[in-house]
């Protein structure tokens, strides 16, 4: 096949390649529809995935990954930047020259017998100021089509990089899914990504966290802007204005959920909407005019299955009814769709489950899908999708939502005192651990801007870089910073908050601060609510006066607690900035 571009540095880099992995053949994607439906007709010849009910879910594939790749592997997830010290002690390190050699190792020959196909792809939209350009080369034909959903591929891609040495290298070898042999590897000094062995989503889509969360923030510290874990939602009030705010939520936290919003029904016929920008990622940037804008680099939506259904993300759902890729989810034998735990209340009794076993959902007792089962489907498909979802220049962001999952502790919401103190609310972001990652579920760990597993450098130089954005900004035009937790369970252990669309109460009120419209009262932690200024109308049932009062409070003795914990993160970091160790001092004797 014929080479799609000329550029030296990507001809030789793939030679290079080529020659390490030795392919039988070399498919560049151009990104029309024909080749993709000649790879999706290829994929299914070889039950590497399977053509569901056309006329139910046109263009819509279920894949089942291997049984032992079906989450990130953060044990195995590597910084390989020349020290030790600029991975930070957060990240798992290898020194670069020893990574490649191993690696190279392992990826010899690999592609035998097998094509390698070349993915160009953009993450933002093609030729935007915000935007960076990737290669991925793979020999999964799913990695493939998930890339042809979640970025932007083809040709124009390489049109708008040129000559230009500055692209991100990413190599994908499935090799034979050894979990012992699972690499995945970023040289942020070299824009190289090397991922070995493994076949699932965020292992393996080098585009989204390898490139876009991890080496992009590498590039974003250096060039001045940020790479974020963050949602973006525009929320239109009754007058028609849109406001527009970030979110950063650990994964499996509700980003998803947040960003496809339906307001509650009173909210709803006042006139208030919530658009998608985004699910996922951000790249934030300052404007000409001086405020923060940000872009989702994404095409589609990577998101969690289970859990989704017609009431609690109806958008998200509909988003996934064409030209969708399903991973890991339940295949109902009976009309050929796919099910998933908490769709209905009806699984399927012949049936399929995620490990490719005969299932009957109405007597088994196993999962039909597992807990981090996904789908991919392309962000147009979102009924909510956001008018400006496609728009180069980003848009302006008024506030930064920080939250996570805690079950005691963090306050329904709360609003810093000013930038630094809503870096520091960030950087001490604690939530239990979810089935997205490899590992136990339900630990609460300390995941600072919900970039724990993402940040491509020492995390004390991220919170600096936090910092120095912050210090850029004139004050009025900056993001108001916020936390919020929709998590909170009672002794019983229930949740306490209706959450989902009830949501919007919550962004209402963090818009209206951010608008000077509403006071507050300040708390040892910062900014919390009046109680009557978080409307409750049509969930008093759900919502009593007493469970909102709970749900704001700020439990010093529990503070107490969390400030060990604190510093005993902090005193991880040597290279801790000055400035969030006097936040820490604040926060101390805030709750003496
Ligand atoms: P990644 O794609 O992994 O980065 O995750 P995400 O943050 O986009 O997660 P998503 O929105 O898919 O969250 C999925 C999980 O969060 C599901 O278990 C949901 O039920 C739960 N969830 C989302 N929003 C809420 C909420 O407001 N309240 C409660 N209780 N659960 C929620
Ligand atoms: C996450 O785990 O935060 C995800 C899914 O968004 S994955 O792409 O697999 O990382
Ligand atoms: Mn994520």
């Amino acid at each position: 096949m014929e080479n799609m571009t000329s550029n030296k540095s990507v001809l030789s880099w793939i030679n290079e390649k080529i020659d390490l992995v030795k392919p039988e053949k070399v498919v560049w994607i151009d990104g029309g529809q024909e080749q993709i439906e000649a790879l999706r007709a290829e994929a299914c010849s070889t039950g590497e995935m399977i053509k569901l009910n056309q006329e139910l879910l046109p263009d819509c594939y279920l894949h089942r990954t291997a049984v032992n790749d079906v989450a990130r592997v953060e044990g195995r997830t590597f910084i390989c930047a020349p020290t030790k010290e600029e991975a930070g002690p957060t990240n798992n390190w290898m020194d670069p020259a020893e990574a490649y050699e191993m690696l190279y190792a392992i990826a010899k020959d690999s592609y035998k017998g097998r094509t390698m196909y070349v993915i160009p792809y953009s993450m933002g939209p093609v030729g935007s100021q915000f935007s960076k350009i990737g290669i991925e080369l793979t020999d999964s034909i799913y990695v493939v089509l998930n890339m042809a959903i979640m970025t932007r591929v083809g040709a124009d891609v390489l049109e708008a990089l040129g000559d230009s040495n500055d692209w991100v290298r990413g190599l994908h070898c499935k090799c034979d899914i050894d979990e012992e042999k699972r690499y995945i590897c970023h040289f942020p000094q070299d824009n190289t990504i090397i991922s070995v062995n493994s076949g699932y989503g965020g292992n393996v889509l080098l585009g989204k966290k390898c490139f876009a969360l991890r080496i992009a923030s590498y590039q974003g510290k250096n060039e001045g802007w940020q790479a974020e874990h963050m949602l973006i939602l525009g929320l239109q009030k009754p007058d028609g204005e849109i406001r527009y705010i970030c979110a950063a939520f650990p994964s499996a936290c509700g980003k998803t959920n947040l960003a496809m919003l339906i307001p509650p029904e009173g909210y709803y016929k006042n006139g208030y909407r919530v658009w998608c920008v985004g699910d996922d990622i951000s790249w934030i940037r300052k404007g000409e005019d001086g405020r923060l804008y940000a872009i989702n680099p994404e095409n589609g939506f990577f998101g969690v299955a289970p859990g989704t259904n017609e009431k609690s993300n109806p958008n998200a759902l509909a988003s996934t009814r064409k030209g969708t890729i399903f991973t890991n989810v339940a295949h109902n034998l009976d009309n050929n769709t796919v099910w998933w735990e908490g769709l209905d209340k009806n699984p399927p009794a012949n049936a399929v489950e995620w490990k490719g076993n005969p299932w009957n959902g109405q007597e088994s007792e196993e999962k039909g899908a597992h807990p981090n089962s996904r789908f991919t489907a392309p962000a147009v498909n979102c009924p909510c999708i956001s008018s400006e979802f496609e728009n180069p220049d980003g848009v302006p962001i008024s506030a930064i939502v920080f939250g996570g999952r805690r079950a005691k502790l963090a306050p329904l919401v709360y609003q810093s005192r000013d930038w630094n103190h809503g870096v520091f609310v960030g950087s001490i972001m604690a939530s239990e651990t979810t089935a997205a990652a490899a590992g136990a579920v339900g630990v609460v760990r300390r995941d600072p801007m919900a970039m724990l597993p993402f940040c491509g450098y020492n995390m004390a130089d991220y919170w600096q870089h936090w910092i120095d954005i912050g210090a850029g900004l004139d004050p009025e035009k900056a993001p108001k910073i916020f936390n919020v937790n929709w998590f909170r369970k009672d002794d019983e252990g229930n949740f306490m908050w209706p959450g989902f669309g009830d949501n919007l109460r919550v962004l209402d009120w963090i818009i209206d601060r951010c608008e000077g419209k509403v006071e507050a009262d300040e708390t040892a932690i910062g900014f919390v609510p009046k109680a009557a200024d978080i409307n409750l109308e049509g969930i008093e049932d759900e919502v009593s006066d007493a469970q909102l009062a709970e749900l704001l409070s700020v439990d010093v003795s529990l503070w107490k607690d969390e400030v060990a914990g604190i510093e005993e993160f902090y005193g991880k970091f040597d290279r801790l900035p000055a400035t969030l160790k006097s936040e820490l001092e604040t926060l101390k004797a805030n709750i003496k």
